[in-house]
């Protein structure tokens, strides 16, 4: 699959409005097909890793969708988070911060790195935690700790183009997909959970409240389809 980060073309707002009233509904649709599941799968006895497939509407594995488990009555699950949730690096190699979206947990740390030969600016104006500073190459930022939930655009000055994401998740049960699409979530405690999902695509101009529901039993894989949206070229247009 090709990334559709790369690819430049601006979505007219009114269909993006529209992707994001079909994903309601798809995922609805898909979570009352596996109300079944309810009733013939047995709890498993301890924690399991539960994989989330996220696929677009067309079929296609989407990655960098950020995936997250509360408990079903809306309590964040106390869990141990895993230290890449604590502490994450965030490269810029080849004038692209690396990786494009992070999920951390609240009170976690992002460092940024610069691994080109030219000088990087990275800088956010989200509410969560507002920054801005230069990598000069080979430098290494302090860590920046985000202490509230929410989600940073990232960007730099110098190269309109880089953009990333922090995703600071209240819920340490949270994960990032991959380029197959699949965002597996270590060590879920068995139980009921509603599941949440985000990715950069979703968000035409301010962040997109996550679709809520609830799922029965883990292990299980889940297939939740979300609409092709072209990336929008000039991210920064949605930075709170
Ligand atoms: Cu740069």
């Amino acid at each position: 699959m090709k990334y559709r980060h790369r690819t430049r073309r601006r979505p007219a707002q009114g269909a993006t409005f529209g992707g994001r009233v079909a994903f309601a509904v798809r995922f609805l649709a898909a979570l009352f097909a596996l109300a079944g599941l309810d009733a013939v799968a047995p709890a498993p006895a301890g924690a399991a890793s539960l994989t989330v497939q996220i696929n677009d509407d067309t079929g296609h594995p989407l990655p960098f969708a950020v995936v997250g488990l509360m408990a079903a009555d809306g309590s964040v699950p106390r869990v141990r988070p895993p230290a890449g949730l604590t502490a994450t690096i965030i490269d810029q190699r080849d004038e692209t911060f690396v990786p494009y979206v992070v999920a951390i947990t609240k009170g976690g740390s992002v460092t940024f790195r610069n691994s080109d030969t030219t000088r990087h600016h990275v800088y956010t104006f989200a509410p969560i935690h507002p920054f801005e500073f230069i990598l000069k190459p080979g430098d290494v930022s302090p860590p920046q700790v985000f202490d509230k939930p929410g989600i940073a655009a990232i960007g730099c000055n110098i190269h309109d183009h880089m953009i990333a994401y922090v995703y600071v998740s209240d819920t340490p049960l949270v994960a990032v997909s991959g380029h197959d699409g699949k965002a597996v979530i270590a060590d879920v405690p068995p139980g009921r959970y509603a599941v949440q999902v985000w990715y950069p695509q979703l968000k035409p101009g301010i962040t997109v409240a996550p679709v809520t529901a609830v799922i029965a039993a883990i292990p299980v894989d889940l297939t939740v389809p979300v609409p092709a949206i072209p990336f929008v070229d000039d991210m920064m247009d949605g930075m709170n």
